[in-house]
């Protein structure tokens, strides 16, 4: 029989990631999306199927701040392994729809959780949370499953709720269900307001137009960047453990976001040169302004340095990550240049 995952935010970039990965190793893939006025399924078009022919990816209408239809997919499905990818997954938003963030991100969690109890299949259905370093926040680094959480975002405190209810479910009902740690995760699939895809899509445009201006926020912040391709091989390997537990996932290496310009410049083979300080901190390209400092980007409270052990991981499920951050970023480009000289000819 073949094994029956069921995911939360197939839409997003690791639900995609996830997705194509689970069908490799010929899993049925059931993915909840959300009802939108524009279509939000790009991601996963290219595996998805006429329902009405022979396929193993199906797609549910749902949203996690609706119990009822988190109950009632969970019921129809009754998956082997549930993937809680979903959430409001952006820090600086989080300050915008708090509640809203917590609703989806906190709650939401408890409620698939709850689900999985209500319908008796604490046997059946094991879970998995995507928990992110966002928990440790404030926490000095090298963070680890030990340290301590602060978290710095209203997204930060929800997903520290979704942790705790995540160990209480397995503790009080025995069910199997893991926490993942992951710190952040990149791809040419990342949400175009995160900071790696904002500058790669930017530089790229620069690159081929000789126009544009790119505008960031605090670039001195520090970030353990890995590959999102990575990272869904670790989620997988938590739920076949024997045991339920709790994992950081991670490169343990370091670098700024100024760091990361750095390395899509030399990638690109645009010779930059930095001038000035604090918000007059400016990047030049053949004598033209290119990058400029812009207040409006800076967090209300900041996690300034994020640098993940995950050596746990590394022995207990034999992960490591394939990825470094030069081929992470040259990854990104190609496939930005790509959809540029797409765009193109269209
Ligand atoms: P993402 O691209 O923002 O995807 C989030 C997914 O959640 C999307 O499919 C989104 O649907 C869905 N979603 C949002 N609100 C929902 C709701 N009310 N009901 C149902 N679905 C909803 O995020 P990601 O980068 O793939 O990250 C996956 C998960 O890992 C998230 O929980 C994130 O918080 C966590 N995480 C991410 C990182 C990272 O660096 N990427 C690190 C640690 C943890 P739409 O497409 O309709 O918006
Ligand atoms: O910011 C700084 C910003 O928005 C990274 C989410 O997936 O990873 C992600 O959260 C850093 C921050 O990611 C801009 O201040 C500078 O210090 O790409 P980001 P994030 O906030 O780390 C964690 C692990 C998650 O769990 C989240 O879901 O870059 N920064 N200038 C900027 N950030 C943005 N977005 N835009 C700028 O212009």
């Amino acid at each position: 029989m073949k094994k029956i995952a069921l995911i939360f935010g197939i839409t997003g970039q690791d639900g995609s990631y996830l997705a194509k990965y689970l069908l490799k190793k010929n899993y049925v893939v059931h993915g909840v999306k959300r009802r939108s006025s524009s279509i939000n399924t790009s991601r996963v078009d290219d595996i998805y199927l006429d329902p009405h022919k022979k396929t193993n990816f199906y797609l549910h209408y749902g949203d996690l701040t609706d119990s009822l239809s988190v109950l009632n997919i969970i019921k129809k499905v009754k998956p082997n392994e549930i993937y809680n990818l979903a959430a409001q997954s952006h820090v600086s938003v989080s300050f915008n729809v708090p509640e809203y963030t917590a609703n989806v991100t906190a709650i939401g969690t408890l409620r698939i959780l709850d689900a999985i109890f209500t319908l008796n299949l604490q046997k059946k259905t094991k879970f998995y949370q995507a928990g992110t370093s966002e928990m440790f926040g404030a926490s000095k680094p090298p963070q680890n499953e030990k340290t301590n959480f602060y978290p710095r975002s209203p997204y930060g405190v929800a997903k520290v709720y979704a942790h705790w209810i995540t160990v209480n479910y397995r503790e009080a009902y025995n069910i199997f269900a893991c926490n993942g740690i992951l710190f952040n995760h990149e791809s040419p699939m990342r949400g175009e307001t995160f900071v790696t895809r904002k500058i790669v899509m930017a530089l790229c445009r620069i690159y081929t137009s000789g126009k544009g201006r790119l505008y960031l926020g605090n670039i001195y912040s520090k970030r353990d960047w890995g590959h999102a391709e990575d990272y869904v091989v670790a989620m997988w390997k938590m739920m076949q453990q024997k045991k339920p537990n709790d994992y950081v996932i991670s490169t343990g290496k370091q670098y700024t976001v100024k760091n990361f310009v750095n390395i899509v410049c030399k990638e690109l083979k645009m010779k930059i040169v930095w001038k000035g300080r604090g918000l007059n901190e400016k990047a030049y390209y053949k004598n033209k302004l290119i990058i400029s400092i812009d207040k409006k980007y800076f967090r209300t409270t900041e996690v300034n340095s994020l640098l993940g052990d995950s050596r746990k991981a590394r022995k207990e499920l034999k992960w490591r990550p394939k990825h470094n951050l030069r081929s992470l970023a040259k990854d990104m480009i190609i496939k930005e240049i790509k959809a540029i000289n797409e765009n193109k000819t269209r």
